[in-house]
């Protein structure tokens, strides 16, 4: 036990390696932040052709069961990847994004996924917290992130993600069963949306909304002709790692790759076969949908 009398001053804050301060104070206020335009279109497009190329995408994605029973599908990883998907984990301006909004602290990465909403799908997403899940694992700290990247032109018709503006400062909402599916307890989300702002995430492909573990969010079906794919890159503060986790979220250094690296293609055009098979195991060893609370469905789950 230390003295309050023998407490040091404050640690200065750490500079900043990719924002400016107020865009740390905007997602501080607002518990989410859009860049624009991070990725160009060439980036992008490397996402898009591995979907239009790749069927492992589409052989290992997963439904995960929304409160009316429908699924919403995803493809989802963790740890180190040497191809174009591990690229963005690791690319510079992610990583160092995500540290200047966690206070400066190293990052790790928690785990990603592509979540695909074709046209005319009906799988939702209900208000939930990410870190809602992640507590249940052992991290202690909210000191988690993801940043959605948008893959496709994402609308309020292609069921594009919605967050609750400044719902982070509400602290961690309990998670609870929700129709075959799990949330955050409705009567709080109630009261959340009443309290405040709804922000609709329409997004062209190339930006990133990087969005608190707290932030309350959701999204629907898709009701309309076109496809909607967001990548969603979730990282974790090294410090926060919990004490037990899963093996899927056990702590790898991220190798952070240059700003440069998607376009000069230092990274396998095709999925790393070798560590989508061992990371695909893992999670179904682990029942990692039971673990959170939700029920996987769908041929390849
Ligand atoms: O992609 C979406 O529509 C939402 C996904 C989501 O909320 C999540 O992965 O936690």
């Amino acid at each position: 036990m230390t003295s309050i009398r023998a407490l040091p001053p404050p640690e200065p804050d750490k500079p900043l390696k990719r924002l400016a301060a107020e865009q740390v104070a905007a997602f501080q206020d607002d518990g989410f932040l859009l860049l624009p335009g991070l990725f160009a279109s060439d980036e992008v497009a490397l996402v898009q052709d591995l979907l239009r190329h790749d069927s492992s995408v589409g052989e290992h994605s997963v439904g995960i069961i929304d409160s009316s029973g429908a699924p919403a599908e995803i493809f989802g990883w963790s740890g180190a990847s040497e191809d174009v998907l591990g690229a963005f984990v690791r690319i510079a301006r992610l990583v160092e994004a995500a540290e200047d909004l966690l206070g400066g602290q190293p990052v790790y990465h928690w785990h990603s996924k592509l979540s695909m909403k074709r046209p005319g799908s009906a799988g939702r997403w209900d208000w939930h917290q990410d870190f809602g899940s992640w507590y249940r694992e052992g991290c202690l700290r909210p000191e988690m992130l993801t940043a959605m990247v948008a893959v496709d032109r994402t609308t309020p018709e292609n069921g594009c993600v919605q967050l609750l503006r400044g719902s982070h400062r509400l602290g961690r909402i309990d998670h609870v069963p929700i129709g075959p599916s799990h949330g955050a307890d409705p009567a709080v989300v109630a009261r959340a949306l009443e309290a405040l702002e709804t922000v609709a995430c329409v997004m062209e492909p190339g930006d990133v909304v990087f969005f608190h573990g707290n932030t309350l969010h959701a999204s629907g079906g898709n009701t309309s002709e076109t496809s909607r794919t967001l990548l969603h890159v979730s990282y974790n503060t090294v410090r926060n790692q919990p004490t037990d986790p899963l093996v899927i979220h056990a702590f790898e250094p991220l190798e952070v790759l240059p700003d440069d690296a998607l376009l000069t293609g230092a990274f396998a055009p095709r999925l790393d076969q070798a560590a989508l098979t061992r990371r695909i195991e893992l999670r179904r060893k682990q029942k990692i949908g039971e673990v959170y609370g939700y029920q996987v469905a769908g041929p390849k789950g």
